[in-house]
């Protein structure tokens, strides 16, 4: 791997900062060097000064069974919604956890590689002995919401839940139970599935569809390609000649040593690939690896992909034996029966449709921000270079138009042939290889009724009115009953990831409405704050599991073991026996455990997954080792490469079986669905001005688009209670030098970040790596409001609307329109 592209900040430091701090060296001394470091020098530079190399030997002999006098070495793993599930090793010494060491069974090049955790990972010991650790179970006593609590014991807990259950079931039926989205843990045994077995058994309860991630881009891409968001595989970019890619910061949000952001440096160096990347921000993605940055206007992809197309068309640079045999809807003469005269791309792009807009370059630029010169310069770019490899992050999608921009980005591909062949991708996300792993079985939800997982304060708020024509409810017609119990286990959307939390928090607090809240958690976080009944959960560390492999990790694929490294060191159990214990009450004990305990479960689940993979350990041999990687599984796949070869036997899962550029189905939806003035479902992909867009009248009052971005600081909310990680990532508003200059601003100053909905208190970081009019804030600090509205807890949240999209019925919480200032 070259100088060049190991960015010392994801992968080298914290071997430095365990090194350095088992030397005896202080956290704020290693700060300090770690910064200048990072500042000045490479990872290899940083080898070869020799620093970092002392620290690989540690780990090494650690790792050989060679740790300090008195140590025991545990496995575990950082099971939190980063999507890589990095392998740890827990060293423990008289009963508490002393630190946490990377895996490094792999090698230090490409190819088989130690899944090193990142700095999150690596400072679990301060989340486990965190002060806000849950200890007991506990009742709430003051008003809810406002955080007051009394001690109880697990049998008031357990009697309390059952007969709130009870009651509910009783009054309002099993629909009128929620689980709430919460992605905190992904184990297999202990995590959630417990909580979905005992519900199941308790008669069901309302699930949602969709995720905050990615909704939109799995809603919306199966009408173009008859299946989900994921595209080929991060290795196959070694085969690319460019690179396109549309807010995808695998170095921020695919950070693991093992997982997609290595690979896509990996595959960048093998093949020297061209690399655009399309961002409003400068990421660290960047930093010197890209050849080119193109900053962009957020919520206006679709607008820069149709000017690309009008050049593409207008130049002859599509591929029209590709359209014609694989695609519906290019041109007239693919058009499927009933659909409109010039209803098709081609006269869409070129002003002949019912818009009689030509999306030209000049077009696209006032709206994106891009330059003429740029849209061609990448047009005759995209247009001449094969193969091109086409991908996307979420952030995209998680706009008020993100339906359209995720279909609209495939069209680059599409029209230029870039399909199912070597270095070619559909417009997707990179994927994933699956093992298939097994997790405790969770039987069968009764309720029928499915919500779209971002529209649950307006199912407490206003349940029975909502339909599946207005407000996407799927399986029903109509809600049966608004949401009276709800279940949180490991999420903090509560009061922290839904969006508009002033308005959530007066939803949340009417009793009258949703009538019990239960939270499981191991942290005190803003969402346990609204519990009624509050439990206390195991921490991986000291529960006993295991955990597959995650969304992030690309062709890497691996099985770990949680192990119990240390003991629960109060009353906390584990979500297997908080159900067991509920379900107890209900007589149903017997039926919940199967006669199973859930070290058995574990064995259990794991044997099913070796029926599976059968190159996998038995499960004694498992637990020696701890890690049980399957690298190169599926290291060739291209995305629709069977279609591509014959797309008569290997049919997409559209209804015609073929590309559908126009959808009939969504032409059908946008018909018969009931939808509010501004949004737009189309058959075409096709750019949508939304509401607090820069475009939109309330520009006028609120000039800067906001947006949230997943920093290296935290997953989400966790680890926001991690002081190492507070100092070395510090929140801040990320404002151009032409915004600041306006606003008298400079780094450092305290500012208030304030729109209609609310403000949040933060310092500004005034930087050229975010663009003019444009500021973002990174996702995931704790609200905090002060009771006047103000949040002084900088959690973007507070400024984000609950508006959903129009197809996904799905969070556009980066389409936000704010005004910054001075506090
Ligand atoms: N504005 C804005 N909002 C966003 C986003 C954005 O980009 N912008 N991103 C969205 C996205 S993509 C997502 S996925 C969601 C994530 O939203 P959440 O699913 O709420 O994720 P976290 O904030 O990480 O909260 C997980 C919680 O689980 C707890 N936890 C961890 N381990 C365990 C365990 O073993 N047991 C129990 N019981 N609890 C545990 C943690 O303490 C933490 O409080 O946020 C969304 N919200
Ligand atoms: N470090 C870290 N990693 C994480 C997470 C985390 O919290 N922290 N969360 C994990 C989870 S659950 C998820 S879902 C993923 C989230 O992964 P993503 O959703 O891909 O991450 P974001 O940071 O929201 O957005 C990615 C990039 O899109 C850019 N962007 C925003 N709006 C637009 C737009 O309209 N157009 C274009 N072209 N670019 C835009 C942002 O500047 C950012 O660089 O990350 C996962 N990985
Ligand atoms: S946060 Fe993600 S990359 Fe970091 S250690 Fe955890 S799983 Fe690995
Ligand atoms: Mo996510």
């Amino acid at each position: 791997m070259s100088e060049k592209t190991l960015p010392c900040a994801d992968h080298g430091e914290y071997s430095m900062v365990e090194h350095l701090e088992r030397q005896g060296v202080s956290r704020r001394e290693f700060m300090t060097a770690c910064s200048v470091m990072t500042a000045t020098m490479t990872l290899p530079a940083l080898l070869r000064s020799g620093g970092a190399e002392a620290a690989e030997t540690a780990a090494g002999k650690a790792a050989a069974g060679a740790a300090g006098a008195g140590e025991t070495t545990a496995w575990s793993s950082c099971v939190v919604n980063c999507g890589s599930r990095c392998p740890l090793k827990v060293v423990v010494k008289d009963g508490q956890v002393i630190r946490i060491e990377p895996e490094n069974t792999g090698v230090d090049s490409c190819g088989t590689p130690h899944v090193r955790a990142c700095v999150r990972g690596r400072s679990m010991r301060l989340r486990l002995y965190s002060e806000e650790r849950l200890k007991t179970p506990m009742k709430r006593v003051g008003a809810r919401g406002e955080g007051k609590f009394e001690r109880i014991s697990w049998d008031e807990a357990f009697d309390t839940i059952a007969a709130a259950l009870k009651k509910t079931i009783d009054q309002y039926g099993n629909d009128a139970i929620y689980y709430q989205y919460g992605s905190g843990t992904y184990q297999l045994v202990a995590g959630r599935a417990p909580n979905f077995r005992l519900l199941n058994l308790l008669g069901g309860y309302l699930d949602q569809y969709g995720t905050y991630s990615s909704a939109q881009i799995r809603e919306a891409m199966p009408y173009t390609y008859g299946s989900g968001g994921n595209g080929s595989y991060m290795t196959e970019v070694a085969n690319a000649k460019l690179y396109l890619s549309f807010g995808n910061s695998p170095l921020n949000t695919r950070q693991s040593g093992g997982g997609k952001g290595y690979e896509w440096q990996c595959a960048k160096d093998a093949g020297g690939v061209r690399t655009i990347l399309v961002d409003p921000m400068y990421t660290d993605s960047m930093l010197g690896k890209e050849d080119e940055w193109v900053p962009i206007r957020p919520g206006t992809d679709a607008a820069l992909c149709e000017g690309i197309a009008y050049v593409l068309i207008t130049e002859n640079k599509v591929d029209q034996a590709f359209l014609d045999t694989y695609c519906v809807g290019y041109d007239e003469k693919t058009l499927p029966a009933g659909a409109p005269p010039k209803s098709d791309y081609k006269n869409y792009i070129l002003g002949h449709g019912a818009d009689k807009l030509a999306k030209t370059p000049a077009w696209a630029s006032q709206i994106t921000g891009v330059p003429v010169s740029t849209i061609v310069r990448l047009a005759h770019l995209i247009g001449d270079t094969k193969p091109l490899f086409v991908s996307q992050g979420y952030g995209v999608q998680r706009q008020a138009n993100g339906e359209q921009s995720v279909r609209a980005i495939a069209m680059l591909p599409i029209l230029t042939g870039n399909i199912g062949l070597p270095g070619t991708n559909t417009g997707a996300r990179e994927g994933d290889v699956e093992l298939g792993a097994v997790g405790l079985p969770v039987g069968k939800n009764s309720v029928k009724a499915v919500l779209p997982f971002f529209l649950w304060t307006d199912a407490i708020a206003r349940g029975t009115e909502m339909t599946a024509k207005r407000d996407g409810i799927r399986g029903v017609d109509k809600l049966k009953a608004p949401i009276k119990f709800m279940w949180n286990y490991a999420g903090n959307v509560l009061a922290n990831q839904h969006s508009d939390l002033n308005r959530t928090d007066a939803i949340l607090r009417d009793e009258k409405k949703c009538e019990f809240v239960l939270v499981i958690e191991n942290q005190m976080t803003p969402s346990a704050r609204y519990a009624d009944i509050l439990l206390p959960d195991l921490m991986a560390q000291e529960n006993f599991d295991y955990a597959a492999d995650g969304y992030a990790s690309g062709t890497g694929s691996f099985l770990v073991a949680l192990q119990q490294a240390v003991k629960p060191r109060y009353e906390e159990k584990s979500s297997y026996e908080i159900c067991r214990g509920i379900a107890k009450r209900f007589g149903l004990e017997e039926k919940f455990t199967e006669g199973r305990t859930q070290e058995q479960w574990v064995e259990w689940c794991y044997n099913e997954t070796r029926k599976k993979n059968p190159e996998l350990p038995d499960f004694a041999q498992f637990q020696k080792q701890g890690i049980a990687k399957m690298y190169g599984k599926g290291k060739a796949n291209i995305a629709l490469e069977g279609f591509r070869k014959d797309p008569v036997k290997n049919k997409l899962g559209t209804p015609s079986g073929k590309i559908e550029i126009y959808s009939a189905r969504l032409a059908k939806i946008a018909a018969e669905w009931e939808l509010p003035p501004g949004d737009v479902i189309s058959p075409l992909p096709q750019y949508v001005t939304t509401w607090e867009s820069h475009l939109d009248a309330k520009a006028a009052k609120y000039p800067l688009q906001l947006y949230g971005l997943h920093g290296h600081g935290r997953t989400h909310s966790t680890y926001h209670n991690v002081a190492w990680l507070r100092e070395l990532h510090p929140d801040a508003v990320l404002i151009n030098p032409v915004d600041a200059e306006k606003r008298k601003l400079k780094t450092g100053d305290a500012v208030r970040v304030f729109n209609d909905r609310g403000t949040v208190l933060l310092p500004a970081r005034v930087t050229p790596r975010i663009m003019p009019g444009v500021v973002a804030i990174p996702q995931g600090a704790w609200y905090k409001p002060n009771g006047k509205g103000v949040d002084e807890g900088g959690c973007i949240n507070t400024l984000t609307s609950h508006r959903p999209s129009p197809l996904a019925k799905a969070n556009p919480q980066h389409t936000n329109l704010v005004d910054v200032a001075k506090a």
